[in-house]
């Protein structure tokens, strides 16, 4: 635990703009906590994304805090903004397990949808490396056929992350790639399979169609399959992320968020309005172009990342 607090902290401090930190900068400052504070905090987690309502639930329950104890000390209220916050993140999330928990059933597929440039092919390298780590057989499945340069791309993060790929021509029906791919897992036991899917088509509309029927042709061959289909959401383009969730969601049924280029961003309290705006968790995230740069989201030592010390 300890280490997912240090090594977070280390990602999240190459920018010093991030939320929790420029709010533990303001608290900091003050000599007692007052409607001034309030109003500073107020303003930094507007400025971040976290979204009118998120904001003020937030505020107010640290407000209410606040008075039920008669804190007005900055330190000690640094403590119950940090309480408050992670409790926001931890409601309802305490159940769901850890995203690299061991697969209940085998193979266990992963679809990785999202808009163009989010991060989908990355993240899909990260994950395969990081299930490759902990001894899986795992396979990707190059399933963005719009444009060549996809299928080198993950062909390139198949082969950093050691792990196969199987691939088929440009422009060639994604759905019959990943009917492939997901039939020869079956027949040579692997463990995981994950499915890179294109962010772009000729239409929004295309686009939505093809998704819903690479969901049906998966299930042609394991009927409760894909067992997870994560959304990659860019953490810099805010609050996009909500509607974008939506769109995707009818097409294909979403189980979860990658929140990507973590690491670069203001705009972190995106997290907290993605959790108060969609019923979807943040199960990833991406801190970083590197292989390794991926963390399964826990909402404990991520909020203490910020206000440690
Ligand atoms: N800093 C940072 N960059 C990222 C992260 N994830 C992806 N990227 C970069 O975002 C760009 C688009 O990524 P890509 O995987 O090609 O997106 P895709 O179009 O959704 O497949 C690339 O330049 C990646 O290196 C991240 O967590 N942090
Ligand atoms: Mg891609």
């Amino acid at each position: 635990m300890l280490n997912i607090v240090k090594s977070l902290k280390e990602k999240l401090s190459k920018t010093n703009s991030n939320l929790m930190g420029k709010i533990a900068e303001t608290v900091k400052k003050k000599k007692v906590i007052d409607e001034e504070t309030l109003a500073e905090i107020e303003e930094i987690l507007l400025y971040s994304d976290t979204g009118i309502e998120m904001t003020e639930i937030i505020l107010q329950r640290f407000r209410e805090q606040l008075k039920k104890d008669k804190v007005t000390d900055p330190e000690i209220a640094q403590i119950y903004l940090t309480d408050v916050m992670r409790d926001i993140l931890l409601s309802e999330d305490e159940e769901i397990p850890d995203f690299f928990a061991e697969p209940s059933v085998k193979p266990y597929v992963i679809v990785f949808v999202g808009v163009n440039g989010t991060g989908k092919t990355t993240t899909i390298g990260k994950v395969a490396y990081k299930f490759s780590q902990m001894g899986k057989k795992v396979l990707i499945v190059a399933g963005d056929t719009f444009r060549a340069a996809a299928i080198e791309q993950i062909a390139i993060w198949a082969e950093r992350a050691g792990v196969a790929i199987v691939r088929s021509q440009p422009d060639s029906d994604p759905a019959a790639i990943i009917y492939d791919g997901v039939n020869a897992a079956m027949a040579r036991g692997y463990d995981i399979v994950l499915i890179d899917t294109a962010g772009r088509q000729h239409t929004k509309d295309n686009l939505m169609k093809e998704l819903s029927k690479i969901d049906r042709t998966i299930k042609k061959l394991i009927p409760e399959a894909p067992h997870e289909v994560i959304l990659v959401v860019d953490a810099t383009t805010g609050q996009n992320a909500i509607s974008q969730a939506h769109n995707f969601d009818k097409s294909i049924h979403l189980t979860g968020i990658a929140l990507t280029k973590y690491d670069g961003t203001s705009k972190g309290g995106i997290i907290f309005n993605l959790k108060h705006n969609l019923k979807l968790p943040v199960k990833l995230l991406g801190v970083g172009e590197g292989i390794e740069d991926l963390m399964p989201f826990k909402a404990v030592p991520f909020v203490k990342a910020f206000f440690e010390e």
